[in-house]
């Protein structure tokens, strides 16, 4: 491994191994990482950080931190960390399997907040001090700017508000990123606060690097390792079902006149429904499509390759190993075509409503009244968290969530009473969908909207259950009709299936 990478004199000055630089970051510090969705994350340090936890822990020390990233990183962090029994805190978003267990299992305070808020509420001191940020770049510029790598998520913020900065320069990461990124500079706390000058999603309002004080940079790593690369599977009947419902509702909103044929920016959440709905974008016939999303995921590389995709702005890659080899192989291809940005501004809500997005996010239930449940299985265990989706949903021109109509091979119904926790209420809810087909809420009053979904999402082995529940709680409550609930009952729904052993 050459520094080839590190142009900067001061910087080459402060490399270093990630052993020797993880034992700069001590027991209690808050830590914030790179990472999102997967890519970017630091691949050294946080390994080796869990090295000395765990010598902490055999001499019956205690060394935990906080850990603070864009949103998911990778086993080689979350998991491996989690497995040291090292992370006292978490936000402001979690997917790692081991450190799930951990968070439901009471043994790590986890926050679980909107991706848009996470660097204001830094900014506002909401979460207290930052003493170490590790951030991975794919280069630094003779002057020390950063060449971020393939996310961008909260690296600005932590750069900006820690004491200490190790960075990680991955030399798997293309140089050719120089150009993909766009950071802006420009936020003011309230009352200064201006307005954003982004009026079209490809715009550039900022510069292309990452900045940092060289003073506070105590170590430089050499690292030569890949993202963590989801696989993806091709869409099933189920995915490919709801992709159909949800393109032939944008060709009604286009007959329709509430859109152009070109669609407006699409913000599409990661996994397989997703991908799906983007499969049929592409075989669809709408073009010159743009997006303004969160995470590019390989579906949009092939929109992007076919050109039903004009481009797409986000703060991250979040690609399969083939996505990743696609990408490399043809960078230049997507030069210009792809910009990542800071996650304050890919999924600021003054943006996604003055651009009018589109968001199409996965749940996990929705209730007969459009209470949508993002993350918490049977309304206590977090499953992720709810990430961009709020950011998105809110501040939509248009919403959809999409989910199978069932889980669990059928046994626990995603359509229910009452949701057993509420991420997008009733009131931010636009249209629900599942294989089964889609409940265009917007415009109809609660009893309305319990009618829809019933009839038109629920799978055919709840429909009745759900049916008749809504017309009990109606003959029930004779003076509370606006949205009658059977409280028992609504929450021994969710119950039940607790009972059968199944969760
Ligand atoms: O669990 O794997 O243990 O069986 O939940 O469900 O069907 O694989 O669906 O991967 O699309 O995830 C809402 C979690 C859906 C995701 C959620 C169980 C199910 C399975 C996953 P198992 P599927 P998906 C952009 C936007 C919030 C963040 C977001 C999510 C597991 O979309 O995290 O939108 N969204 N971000 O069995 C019991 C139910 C269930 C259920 C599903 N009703 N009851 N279990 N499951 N429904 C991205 C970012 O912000 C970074």
């Amino acid at each position: 491994m050459t520094s080839s990478r590190i142009a900067c004199p001061e910087l080459a000055g402060k490399l270093t191994s990630a052993a020797a630089a993880a034992a700069m970051i001590r027991p209690g510090d808050n830590v914030g990482l790179s990472g999102f969705t997967g890519a970017g994350y630091p691949k050294a340090v946080p390994g080796a950080l869990a090295e000395l936890m765990e010598q902490a822990h055999h001499r019956g020390e205690s060394f935990q931190i906080g850990l603070w990233t864009g949103a998911s990183t990778g086993p080689g962090v979350d998991g491996r960390l989690a497995e040291a029994a090292g992370i006292s805190s978490r936000l402001p978003y979690n997917s790692d399997p081991v450190l799930r267990r951990q968070i439901n299992a009471g043994e790590v305070d986890y926050l679980d907040e909107h991706l848009s808020h996470s660097a204001q509420h830094m900014w506002f001191g909401f979460y207290g001090h930052l003493d170490v940020a590790v951030i991975e770049v794919a280069a630094i510029l003779p002057d020390g700017l950063l060449v971020p790598s393939s996310s961008v998520g909260n690296n600005k913020t932590w750069l900006d508000q820690a004491d200490r900065v190790i960075l990680e320069v991955n030399h798997w990461q293309p140089r050719e990123l120089e150009g993909f990124h766009d950071l802006y500079y420009g936020a003011a706390l309230p009352p200064h606060r201006l307005p954003i000058q982004l009026t079209e999603p490809m715009q550039r309002i900022g510069q292309p690097y990452l900045r940092v004080d060289l003073d506070k940079v105590v170590a430089v790593v050499e690292t030569n390792l890949p993202d963590r690369n989801a696989s993806f599977t091709p869409p099933d009947a189920t995915s490919a079902a709801i992709a159909e419902h949800v393109l032939d509702f944008l060709r009604f909103e286009v007959a329709a006149g509430r859109m152009p044929a070109s669609l407006l920016p699409l913000q599409s959440g990661v996994g397989n429904v997703a991908n799906a709905v983007l499969a049929g974008l592409d075989k669809s016939e709408f073009t010159d499509l743009v997006a303004f999303t969160e995470v590019i995921q390989d579906g949009m590389l092939d929109l992007l390759d076919s050109g039903t995709l004009r481009a797409t702005s986000a703060t991250s890659f979040g690609l399969s190993d083939l996505g990743v080899t696609r990408f490399m192989t043809d960078i230049e291809r997507y030069r210009g075509r792809i910009l990542l940005r800071s996650e304050e501004i890919s999924n600021h809500p003054e943006l996604v409503r003055r651009l009018g997005v589109i968001a199409m996010n996965g749940m996990i239930e929705a209730d007969i009244y459009g209470n949508v449940n993002s993350t918490h299985i049977m309304g206590s265990a977090i499953m992720n968290g709810i990430g961009g989706s709020g950011d998105f949903a809110r501040n939509a021109f248009l919403n959809f969530f999409v989910s199978p109509s069932t889980a669990k091979n059928g046994a626990i119904s995603s359509i229910v009473p009452m949701a057993s926790h509420v991420d997008h209420t009733e009131h931010d809810t636009h249209v629900v969908v599942t294989e089964q087909g889609l409940a265009d809420l917007r415009g109809k009053s609660p009893r309305a909207r319990a009618r829809e979904v019933i009839s038109r999402c629920a799978h055919p082995q709840f429909r009745d259950a759900l049916a008749d529940y809504a017309e009990r709680a109606w003959a029930e409550r004779p003076t509370a009709r606006h949205t009658p609930h059977l409280l028992a009952e609504a929450l021994s729904w969710h119950e039940r299936y607790l009972r059968t052993g199944q969760m």
